[in-house]
């Protein structure tokens, strides 16, 4: 698992290379934006429980063929499932967030969901959709708490999104 540093230090360990004015200048932008990035996943772990709920409910309002019969998530062990999933997307993305970099998302969380994802019926798009739905919860919170600088934000959040949706049919 990588973060933002260690990518670089790699990428340049490679080719053996001293860091250069561009590999400074990548640090330089991820170290201003630590104090941002730790105080944005504070925001997140404070109100974890309450987005993950709010993102849930918001999506079964969208799309409320997910909960009646015959839905992916109807049966309360498919619902559970449904928002211990996003709960997942919310507590990765918060790593991802503080480490600057998406590396632990393809390691820990998207190899080989999407295989999973279509071999139980969990349909890609919806999924995505409550994903983005905490993004925007994520981001009036962090807002609300009138941190700045944090167009970082989406990143996470928007990676998965990609991700989960480009093999997806
Ligand atoms: C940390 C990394 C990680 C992820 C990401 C993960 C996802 C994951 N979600 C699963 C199931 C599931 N995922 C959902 C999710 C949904 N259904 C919907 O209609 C909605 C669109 C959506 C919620 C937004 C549902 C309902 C199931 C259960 C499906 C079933 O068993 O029939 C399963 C199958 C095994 C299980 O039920 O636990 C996995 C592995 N597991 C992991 O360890």
């Amino acid at each position: 698992m990588r973060d933002a540093v260690t990518s670089l230090i790699r990428n340049y360990d490679n080719t053996g290379r001293y860091l250069d004015r561009e590999a400074l200048s990548t640090l330089k932008s991820y170290f201003d934006g630590g104090t941002g990035r730790v105080k944005a996943a504070t925001v997140i772990s404070a109100n974890a429980a309450s987005i993950v709920k709010e993102a849930g409910i918001t999506l079964f309002e969208q799309v409320p063929e997910l909960i009646r019969p015959g839905g992916n998530a109807y049966t309360t062990r498919r619902y559970a499932a449904c928002l211990r999933d996003m709960d997942y997307y919310l507590r990765y993305s918060s790593y991802a967030l503080v480490a600057g970099s998406v590396d632990v998302l393809d390691e820990r969380v998207l190899q080989g969901l999407r295989e999973t994802y279509n071999s139980l019926g969990v349909p890609i798009g919806p999924t995505v959709v409550g994903v983005q739905i905490m993004k925007d919860l994520v981001k009036a919170k962090v807002a609300e708490a009138g941190i700045e600088g944090v167009d970082f934000l989406d990143q996470p959040f928007d990676y998965i999104t990609r991700e989960l949706s480009e093999v997806s049919i």
